[in-house]
């Protein structure tokens, strides 16, 4: 009978070490390099979460699968191609803010502020939060304090690799009827009809502030969340995939991104001295 732990796991000798949260419930190992859950393991079960084989520990560099925290901006800058995709979150070393005990789970609070790099790229004062409790379900909650004279706004992501047998009998349902921008057609506006599903590269936001079922083989994941207009939903098919570096070719159909986001179709704008936490919960359904 494993107790509830929590502890540190090193990866590697020059690279941020993990945070390991364990219980009878599940086993969670969170990254310090851009506060960044890397896998997600239920009490018998496998990983909900997908890591590429081809996966970079590297500082400076985004690590391919988990849960990126995309912040501040969610994409390619909106104004300057020289920042980095996704904003400097997922790329940033955070610390431990907090650990414990939340309704006999164990979960941990990671923290990020503002520093002379990253005002380089975002010139106001903030602090990050996010909050990761590992249950039975696995629960993020990221909160953006604005700690500025002036008001500042953002889009941000939780981008999950969720892990799938074969994304071509992977559905998405819980869209239906939602308008949604397709990435790969100039960000032209459509409409979905049923559910999602896979026979090619397919990069969508959905314009959605309701949860969705992850359906693949005889499983089923519920993805909710609160304080999120958009859910992005990723997956490279082959081509994409060949052109990433640290993505196997092949690995495509291992993998699906459900991504909770407040994406350019649906900023947010943070007053100085306020916050906002946009939030998910994953859980496999029985
Ligand atoms: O969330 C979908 C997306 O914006 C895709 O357009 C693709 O670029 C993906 O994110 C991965 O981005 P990354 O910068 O991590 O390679």
């Amino acid at each position: 009978m494993i107790k509830n732990n929590i502890f540190i796991e090193s990866i590697s000798k020059n690279f941020p070490p993990c945070l390991v949260l364990e219980s009878d419930k599940s086993r969670c190992k969170i990254s310090l390099h851009g506060g960044h859950v890397l896998s997600f393991v239920p009490a018998g079960s496998e990983d909900l979460l997908w890591v590429s084989s081809k996966a970079l520990f590297e500082t400076g560099t985004a690590i391919r699968g988990g849960i990126p925290v995309c912040w501040p901006w969610f994409g390619p800058h909106p104004a300057d191609a020289s920042k980095p995709s996704h904003g400097f979150a997922r790329t940033s070393s955070w610390r431990i803010q907090e650990t414990g005990m939340e309704n006999g789970a164990p979960f941990a609070v990671l923290s990020l502020e503002a520093d002379a790099a990253s005002r380089l790229l975002f010139d106001y004062a903030f602090r990050l939060e996010l909050r990761i409790v590992a249950g039975e379900h696995l629960r993020l909650a990221l909160t953006t304090h604005n700690d500025d004279s002036r008001p500042f706004t953002i889009t941000e992501a939780l981008h999950t690799y969720f892990r799938v047998g074969d994304i071509r009998e992977v559905t998405i349902e819980g869209v239906h009827g939602t308008d949604y921008i397709d990435q790969l057609q100039k960000n032209r506006k459509m409409f979905q009809n049923g559910k999602v599903t896979f026979e090619g590269e397919v990069d969508r936001i959905y314009g959605t502030t309701e949860g969705c079922l992850l359906r693949h083989g005889r499983k089923s994941l519920k993805i909710d969340k609160e304080g999120s207009g958009g859910t992005v939903v990723w997956n490279p098919w082959i081509e994409k995939a060949k052109r990433l570096t640290d993505f196997d070719d092949a690995e495509y159909t291992q993998m699906v991104c459900i991504e909770t986001a407040n994406t350019a179709a649906g900023p947010v704008t943070i007053k100085p001295g306020g916050r906002h936490t946009m939030s998910t919960v994953i859980a496999k359904e029985a």
